[in-house]
């Protein structure tokens, strides 16, 4: 698939959720570097796939590790090894994440999660398959219903999952004794905070007011380098259509920002961290962006 084929599926949501997104377009350099081309080229397609959806960090940092990885070694085999290489790394750490996060996930509890985290969702699968028995309330998720795919994957899985309207959150969490609410992320900043789909800020609060436990599941290809130099990451918003095509005026923002006073805990491939410590995973795993400007 061609970099603009595969740009333009980021774009329209055929390809979403920011690790799929993030190793769509690994894939897609990786064809480019099979192909033979060079730096100049890599370049200008690595600008074209991190233009196509601008709220997954995750998107920018796979596509200039690769660009790393490729001006680091010019033996094209060694290359296209150290980018699979990367591409493998980063199923491995779903898998990590699933198997630390089902620690945290007790007997009986009640889960509420919100869009559609494979992170999440991952974690809640592992839980059940250690046989615990759980329960999920799953969020619609307007104005793409991605709660309607986390709705069939975890029925498929075998998991007791309901699904609610966005604005029943409130209410599910203390009629239903909700225990836990764990979400995915687009971006997480330095200091903690958390971008992900529209709505996530209000299930946090909603949790921190009936002082539920709000847990973010993200594999560290999410967290912001551009953060440890002050740069915000842009807030998408999409078409208005998305909501409603009769109305004259519609503000239709695809994410927000979760502070971390409303998140316990971040589960990583690294381990279970409070948001403060995102400076650390930064610091450690990316220095190589740093260096390379
Ligand atoms: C998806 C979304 C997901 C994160 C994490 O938004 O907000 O929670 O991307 O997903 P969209 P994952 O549907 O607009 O892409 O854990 O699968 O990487």
């Amino acid at each position: 698939m061609s970099v603009e084929d595969t740009a333009e599926r980021i774009q329209s949501m055929e390809v979403r959720g920011a690790l799929r997104i993030a190793v769509t377009a690994a894939e897609a350099m990786l064809s480019e570097i099979m192909g033979g081309a060079d730096i100049p080229s890599l370049e200008r397609s690595a600008g074209v796939l991190k233009a196509a959806r601008p709220s997954a960090v995750s998107l920018p940092n796979a596509v200039d590790y690769v660009l790393y990885l490729s001006r680091k070694h010019e033996d094209e085999n060694t290359r296209i090894k150290r980018v699979e290489g990367f591409i493998e790394s980063q199923r491995k750490a779903r898998q990590k994440i699933a198997e630390i996060g089902s620690h945290l996930i007790e007997e009986g509890d009640v889960l509420l999660t919100h869009c559609n985290s494979t992170a999440a969702t991952s974690v809640i699968k592992a839980a059940h398959s250690l046989g615990r028995k759980i329960r999920v309330f799953a969020t619609e998720s307007r104005p793409r219903y991605q709660g309607h795919l986390t709705y069939k994957d975890l029925s498929k899985a075998g998991v007791d999952v309901t699904l609610i309207v966005d604005s029943a959150v409130n209410f599910t969490l203390h009629e239903k004794n909700i225990d836990k609410v764990i979400v995915g992320a687009d971006t997480v900043y330095v200091n903690g905070d958390v971008i992900n789909k529209i709505g996530t800020s209000q299930v946090a609060l909603a949790a921190h007011v009936n002082d539920v436990d709000f847990m973010v599941a993200t594999e560290s290809i999410k967290f912001s380098p551009q953060s440890l130099l002050g740069i915000q990451t842009q807030i998408e918003e999409r078409d208005p259509r998305e909501v409603a095509d009769f109305a004259e005026q519609v503000f239709n923002p695809a994410f927000d920002v979760t502070p971390k006073e409303h998140i316990h805990q971040i589960i990583t491939e690294y381990g279970v961290i409070p948001p403060e410590a995102a400076y650390h995973i930064l610091k450690e795993h990316y220095s190589w962006r740093l260096e390379d400007g």
